[in-house]
């Protein structure tokens, strides 16, 4: 789809020149500069002042080799990044993902995301984002370990409390933030909030673990409600069983929704009574098992290879949280044929831009990720003030800080929407008001 904009489509001609073969990258760069055109035509300072243009280029990029030797022996050698893209409002802030498939332009788009999302939670961090194409999946405690330990000793000389502060993504869960931190801790001699998502025990906040998924049915929940819904009653499909679609899961039963179905890379369960999730949870967190045997406990439920026909699935609301580009255009045709009525997106991008626009096209109430899944880095952003403070707030507490930040997140993006023009457009709202903190902060700085 073309940008409405003689400037910004001449950009998106660069960037793509720019950053060759790197497609989810041009994919997130083309949908925020296509909601800005209304800005940009209100404020053309953005653009006369390089705002645009230094937006879409990170302030670094930082790419290292990760040897590391497995339990027989033999030395492997892995790719490193961390993309610092944009410190405008605050320290670089965003996850690792540690998955086979994890690139420079995966990277790239996940940093280029994180600077809006992070922007909307209204607190002050910046958008960064890192990772590696190391696999943790069959690798033993130690192996991780090793990995974690190598990787930790590049990255420690770019980051810090005040400037770049990692979490969890894919891959990335409790055990490898312990490894990870441990390593920085031994090699500065400092302990300090360096990184978020961490144990109780040593600094970790609580409610982070359940936070993403639980911010997304917050934001859900606000979003139904404006359009006279509800999740009391609904029938639920949820794509992924890492920590998102777990506390998704948890969080929409809790608003009295019955999930029905839920997914790895391998293939999807039905269970029409609705999921067990404590099977789920011990499945998953405790024993690191696949999805498929959830049956073996469950015979009631059904297990099908492949993770795309989950959307084959009828249901009310849709909460993809796998990973990007998950659900298609087809995907998509079939959720809406099927009467379902919301999506909102806890995994970062999981909708292709067809998919996106089938579903507005058709009326279905629609969450971006960059907004919905935001509770999950607000939350850290809770974890490194309670660092800072040197002090913790209970769990009742810090679910009352993400609930009023999604809440004031949910209308903040749907008046940015009202305001530009583009009513109910929650994409276009979510783009928009994340920019414009952004860009004014910016602005103020001149040319940097
Ligand atoms: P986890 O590693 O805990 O879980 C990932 C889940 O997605 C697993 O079920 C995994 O299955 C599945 N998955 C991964 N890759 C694929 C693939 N290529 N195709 C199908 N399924 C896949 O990660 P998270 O739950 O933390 O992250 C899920 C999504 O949410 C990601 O997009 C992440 O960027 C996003 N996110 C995470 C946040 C967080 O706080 N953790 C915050 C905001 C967004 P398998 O085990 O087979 O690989
Ligand atoms: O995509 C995301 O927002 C995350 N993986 C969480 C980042 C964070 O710093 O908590």
């Amino acid at each position: 789809m073309e940008i409405q904009h003689g400037y910004l489509e001449d950009l998106m001609g660069r960037v793509i020149r720019r950053n060759p073969a790197e497609p989810e990258f041009h994919q997130a760069v083309r949908e925020v500069l296509s909601s800005l055109v209304p800005v940009v035509e209100a404020k053309p300072v953005y653009i006369k002042e390089g705002v645009m243009d230094c937006l879409v280029e990170p302030e670094r990029i930082i790419k290292f080799r990760v040897p590391w030797e497995d339990d027989q022996g033999n030395v492997h050698v892995n790719r490193g990044f961390r993309v610092q893209f944009n410190s405008a409002i605050g320290p670089y802030k965003g996850g690792l993902r540690f998955h086979p498939s994890v690139y420079e332009g995966i990277v790239k788009f996940l940093g280029f995301e994180q600077i809006f999302k992070n922007s909307l939670t209204g607190l002050p961090i910046g958008g960064g984002k890192g990772g590696s194409d190391f696999d943790p999946k069959g690798k033993s405690d130690a192996e991780v370990m090793r990995f974690c330990q190598s990787f930790m000793t590049e990255l420690f000389k770019y980051i810090g409390p005040d400037t770049d502060v990692p979490a969890g993504d894919i891959g990335v869960g409790s055990r490898e933030i312990g490894y990870l931190f441990g390593q920085y801790k031994r090699l500065r001699n400092e302990f300090t909030g360096v990184l978020t998502g961490k144990g109780l025990a040593y600094g970790g906040s609580l409610a982070r673990t359940e936070a993403t998924g639980y911010g997304l049915c917050y934001f859900t929940d606000n979003m139904l409600r404006d359009a006279s819904r509800s999740f009391d009653g609904a029938t639920v499909v949820i794509s992924g069983s890492g920590n998102v679609a777990i506390y998704a899961c948890e969080k929409a039963s809790a608003f009295g929704a019955k999930v029905v179905a839920m997914s790895d890379s391998s293939g999807f369960i039905h269970d029409p009574d609705g999921i067990d999730l404590a099977l789920v949870k011990r499945l998953k967190e405790v024993e690191r098992r696949r999805i498929r045997d959830y049956v073996e406990a469950r015979p009631s439920a059904r297990y099908h290879e492949g993770c795309a026909g989950i959307w084959q699935i009828p249901c009310d609301i849709a909460l993809p949280c796998a990973t990007q580009n998950e659900l298609d255009a087809a995907s998509a045709k079939t959720l809406i044929q099927n009467g379902c009525f919301a999506v909102a997106e806890g995994a970062n991008m999981p909708c292709t831009p067809e998919a996106v626009e089938a579903f507005q096209t058709a009326g279905v109430l629609f969450a971006p990720a960059k907004a919905a899944n935001a509770g999950g880095v607000a939350t850290s952003a809770l974890e490194m003030s309670q660092n800072s403070m040197r002090f913790s707030w209970t769990f009742e507490e810090v679910d009352a800080h993400l609930k009023t930040i999604m809440t004031d997140l949910y209308h903040n993006a749907s008046a940015a929407a009202a305001e530009y023009g583009k009513p109910g457009d929650l994409v276009a709202g979510a783009n928009i008001a994340g920019f414009l903190k952004v860009a004014d902060a910016m602005l103020a700085y001149g040319l940097v």
